[in-house]
């Protein structure tokens, strides 16, 4: 058969599990994951690449209401991955009912020129009585292509979902090479590490506020140095980072380094200073102060 290429958007409301989906589609991490709501800040391009197609899946920020700058950037992210794609699969959490938004915005993205197959994650969580009433909700929805009930967690019924997906894969362009698994470069990816570890061990309010920038990766043979900052917006969120004698900032250094150390496949040694910037998530040019020079 003649090769087959195509965008896939991953879209859907924040904590749904759109990038643990996008992860174990591809068989391998391009985007962090965590139980907060608002993890994944930028588009983040996963490839797939098969024995005679590629799809390329944009995992992309929860759709939520912009309160400021970042928010608006997260907004314009979903803006720009829904534009230009072969399929959208519109992710639904299926451990809790769907509401009137969910249900108004998928009805939105169906109405538009794409097509669009319902994706209804983490049926693990619950047994068919209580999934398929949410499920025939669904079916007043016009024009949407298909529905699928998945598990990206267990990978339950992910290979059927794959197979959904290639017939929408039209084109026959091979946009990254086999060996490019993502878009994006290694200094988002030990960011994206920071962050990830950051919001799994701080509570709440605290973790919205963290944006992490990278300011020197020294690559050696045998080692690498890795200096970032980490920026907060409060003095008392500062020391909570910190924490007791620098405890925290230690742990969050250490898990951060091992994961470091899997993806660059050496030692690594890391520094991480955290840094107090009021309202930064409300600046101009927010991601450009997070070293982003990409407006994508
Ligand atoms: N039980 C269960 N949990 C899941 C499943 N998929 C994801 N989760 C959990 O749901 C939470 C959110 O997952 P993410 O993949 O970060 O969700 P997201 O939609 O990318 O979230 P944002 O980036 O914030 O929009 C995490 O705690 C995941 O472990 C699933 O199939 N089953
Ligand atoms: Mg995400």
């Amino acid at each position: 058969m003649a090769f087959r290429s195509g965008f896939v958007a991953v879209v859907g409301k924040p904590n749904v599990g759109k990038s643990t989906l996008v992860n174990a589609l591809l068989g391998h991490k391009v985007s962090i994951v965590s139980p907060k709501a608002q993890t994944t800040r930028n588009n983040i391009m996963g490839v797939l690449n098969g024995d005679d197609y590629q799809i390329v899946f944009i995992d992309t920020p929860g759709i939520h209401k912009a309160k400021n700058n970042l928010d608006k950037y997260m907004q314009k992210s979903i803006d720009t991955a829904t534009s230009d794609i072969n399929l959208m699969l519109y992710v639904l959490d299926g451990s809790r009912d769907f509401d009137a938004a969910d249900l108004n915005t998928l009805q939105k993205y169906c109405n538009a020129e794409y097509p669009v197959i319902a994706v209804v994650n983490k049926i693990d969580t619950g047994n068919f009585e209580s999934i398929y009433p949410r499920i025939a909700k669904l079916n007043d929805i016009k024009g949407l292509k298909d529905v699928y009930a998945v598990s990206a967690k267990d990978g339950k019924n992910l290979s059927m979902l794959l197979e959904a997906i290639l017939p929408f894969m039209t084109d026959n362009i091979k946009y990254f090479p086999d060996d490019e698994r993502t878009d994006k470069g290694i200094e988002f990816v030990l960011a994206e590490i920071i962050r990830e570890k950051t919001l799994w061990l701080l509570d709440d309010e605290i973790p919205h506020g963290i944006g992490v920038r990278i300011d020197l990766v020294e690559d050696k043979p045998h080692t690498a140095v890795i200096h970032a900052t980490m920026f907060c917006e409060k003095d008392s969120h500062k020391n909570i980072i910190i924490g007791n004698k620098g405890s925290m900032l230690s742990r969050i250094g250490t898990e951060s380094r091992n994961a470091m150390q899997k993806v660059l496949n050496k030692p690594v040694y890391l520094d991480i200073f955290v840094k107090v910037k009021p309202n930064w998530r409300d600046r101009e040019g927010v991601m450009s102060d997070l070293g982003y020079h990409s407006s994508e």
